[in-house]
């Protein structure tokens, strides 16, 4: 790896040398030669919105190599644009992750041999990442730039597409904003935000008999989702694969569609990325068009998951037509959106400041009878949300705010090394130790070059 850029002024003291270093090293660990496993032992296959954090970062020490993951993760769309949440490692057994390959058994498509991908999405960060990776990437000379420019012309249809496939098929609840049809598709996989659409998703505990959990051989019970979440993801995951993955219909025999306020804001932050890369690439015409569709899709985020009785946006069951009672981080990742109504940021704002939340931001409402400090989505601490709160922050023009928890996660990191996640009152750190979006964004908020370019005048 070339880590010779200048690490900005932030990284000239001892602590941000050491983080910068063990970074780089963690992302040299987890290469695999053509993508970045997000952990060795825990998840050895590539991610899809891991890649899209991880790119952010690695572009700063890796242009070519943030480019290539995500060209690998591209190469595997499907025809009809959905980009998979796993793109499965050949070379990787079938019993080295639950589901694996075979479980989702999902068939042959374009060029690709049949069991490459699971069927299911993630959120659509790779707008984002792209239009990041090309800033940080051309900002490296001449041979840097073309490459960035050679990549960002490839993906940027194929991310039309990928928004097309959400804004379109996905639109199950008719209101303009995308569905996710699986907990793993929000990438938030046991956050109590579907604690009510889950209860309705039968649970058949003898799943867990023929299909065995991979994830308890190499982490905490405690830590992780239970084994009841678990009989529901499977079970899930065999209702959609029962029609191929058709989305046509899907809502009269599948048991779990949700409007996620997270997801849907990085679908539509993804636009104004894409309008910044179609402005680039000299087509003015698509990028107000995706301007436009930015702005009606946060329109449609205030009108369907805004609830004026707690003051942020909630997850909306599209099969009952009710929001989730659960504050939670993902209601209020909506500060992310420019156009959002100035009372609705001060209302985000006044939430994030209680005694609920504070900076850093744990995944859930920290006064809740049922916060768990320990398990995964459900009180801990991540470092890919609070780097989307850090832009939310930003884009309003919360300098002081944003700037406190920068330093607040290069802290985290440093003290306790570079976790999936993190313990939200003692920062221990929790599930993979050597994770690569910590690492990525680690290396993002060191050299603190992720204003975004719409920013509103402080
Ligand atoms: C299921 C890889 C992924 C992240 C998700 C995180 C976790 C998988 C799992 O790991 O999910 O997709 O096995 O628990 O919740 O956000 O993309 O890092």
């Amino acid at each position: 790896m070339h880590d010779n850029l200048p690490p900005t002024p932030a990284s000239k003291t001892e602590m941000s040398a050491e983080l910068w270093n063990s970074a780089v090293r963690v992302l040299d660990t987890n290469w695999a030669g053509d993508h970045m496993v997000p952990s060795r032992r825990l998840y050895p296959h590539q991610w899809s919105w891991d890649a899209a954090f991880i790119a952010i970062g690695l572009a700063y020490v890796n242009p070519t190599r943030a480019w290539r993951d995500l060209r690998s993760l591209f190469e595997a769309q499907w025809p009809d644009g959905r980009v998979p949440h796993i793109v499965f490692d050949p070379a990787t057994a079938e019993g080295d992750y639950f589901p694996g390959p075979a479980f989702w058994d999902v068939p042959a498509y374009g060029n690709r041999a049949a069991r490459g991908s699971t069927g299911i999405i993630q959120p659509p960060m790779h707008a984002i990442a792209a239009w990041e990776v090309y800033r940080r990437a051309s900002a490296h000379g001449a041979n840097c730039g073309q490459e960035a420019r050679t990549e960002l012309e490839w993906l940027y249809p194929r991310l039309v597409a990928q928004q097309r496939y959400l804004t379109t098929d996905r639109n199950l609840g008719r209101g303009g904003l995308a569905s996710i049809v699986h907990p793993w598709e929000s990438g938030l996989d046991n956050s109590p935000a579907w604690d009510e659409a889950m209860a309705n998703v039968p649970a058949d505990l003898a799943l867990l008999t023929t299909h065995r959990r991979r994830d308890l051989d190499v982490s905490h019970a405690a830590h992780r989702p239970t084994d009841l979440d678990y009989s529901r993801y499977v079970g899930l995951v065999l209702s959609y694969r029962a029609d191929g993955y058709a989305d046509a219909g899907l809502l009269d025999r599948h048991a779990f569609a949700v409007e996620c306020p997270a997801f849907n804001s990085i679908l539509a932050a993804a636009e104004l990325s894409l309008a910044q890369i179609a402005r680039e690439l000299g087509l003015p015409a698509e990028a107000a068009a995706h301007r436009d569709r930015a702005e009606q899709l946060t329109t449609a985020i205030v009108k369907r998951l805004w609830n004026p009785a707690t003051g942020t946006f909630h997850a909306l069951d599209v099969h009952t037509g009710k929001l989730s009672p659960a504050n939670c981080v993902s209601g209020l990742l909506p500060l992310m959106l420019p156009d959002l109504p100035a009372e609705l940021v001060e209302s985000i704002m006044t939430e994030m400041r209680s005694e609920r939340f504070g900076l850093p931001v744990p995944s859930y409402d920290r006064t809740a009878a049922d916060f768990d400090t320990m398990r995964y989505w459900r009180g801990p601490v991540w470092i890919n949300v609070n780097w989307l709160i850090r832009r939310g922050l930003l884009v309003h023009g919360f300098r002081d705010e944003a700037e406190e928890l920068r330093l607040a996660m290069v802290r985290l990191v440093h003290r306790n090394g570079h976790f999936e996640y993190f313990h939200p009152a003692t920062g221990e750190g929790l599930g993979a130790p050597t994770f690569s979006w910590t690492a990525a964004l680690s290396l993002d908020l060191l050299a603190d070059r992720s204003v975004p370019t719409y920013v509103k005048a402080g």
